[in-house]
């Protein structure tokens, strides 16, 4: 079963409670409630998890390595100072796909610059909530897709001639 690792970054948790002018009035419990549902859905396993710390995230990206197929990640803040995050996930080689619940460049000048938009996937902002989900439809189609190619690549190989020695 494909796998999929869904992480928040810091302050998420607040959401619903404030800052609903910008960030809507759903909760990250209703958030990972619908991700959950496609997920099942789609027979795709979600692993959702938020942080406020920095490092944490780092760790669980690295921990994608193994046993997860893809990453959908709302790096918060820490979109626009984290090469930490940035680093952990062009080094994994699992695909990651960014997710901004508000236009981040509509926005301040602060949060125009992204350090994880260079590594990621897709980056997703903008949409409200439905970005996750989005998030989710495209990521798993992308490795069913990347999961044919590898598998016709393999079998192309596999059918080649073997080259005698000279
Ligand atoms: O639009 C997004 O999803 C952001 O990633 C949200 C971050 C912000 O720093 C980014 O520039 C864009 C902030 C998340 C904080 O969420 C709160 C929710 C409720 C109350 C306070 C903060």
């Amino acid at each position: 079963m494909v796998r999929v690792l869904v992480l928040h970054g810091p302050n998420l948790n607040l959401l619903g409670t404030r800052e609903q002018s910008i960030y809507g009035s759903t909760t990250l419990e209703a958030i990972d409630a619908a991700i959950s549902e496609l997920a099942d859905e789609l027979g795709v396993a979600v692993d959702i998890r938020q942080s406020n710390i920095e490092g944490e995230l780092v760790t669980w990206i690295q921990d994608a390595r193994t046993g997860y197929q893809g990453i959908i990640i709302n790096p918060a803040a820490y979109t626009h100072t984290s090469i930490a995050i940035r680093d952990a996930i062009a080094a994994v080689n699992v695909p990651a796909v960014e997710v901004h619940l508000s236009n981040i460049h509509q926005r301040e000048e602060f949060r125009h610059r992204s350090y994880i938009a260079g590594v990621a996937l897709a980056q997703i902002a903008g949409f409200g909530p439905t970005g996750y989900t989005l998030a989710l439809r495209g990521l798993s189609e992308h490795i069913a897709k990347q999961g044919t190619t590898a598998g016709t690549a393999r079998l192309k190989q596999a059918r080649r001639p073997k080259r005698r020695a000279p």
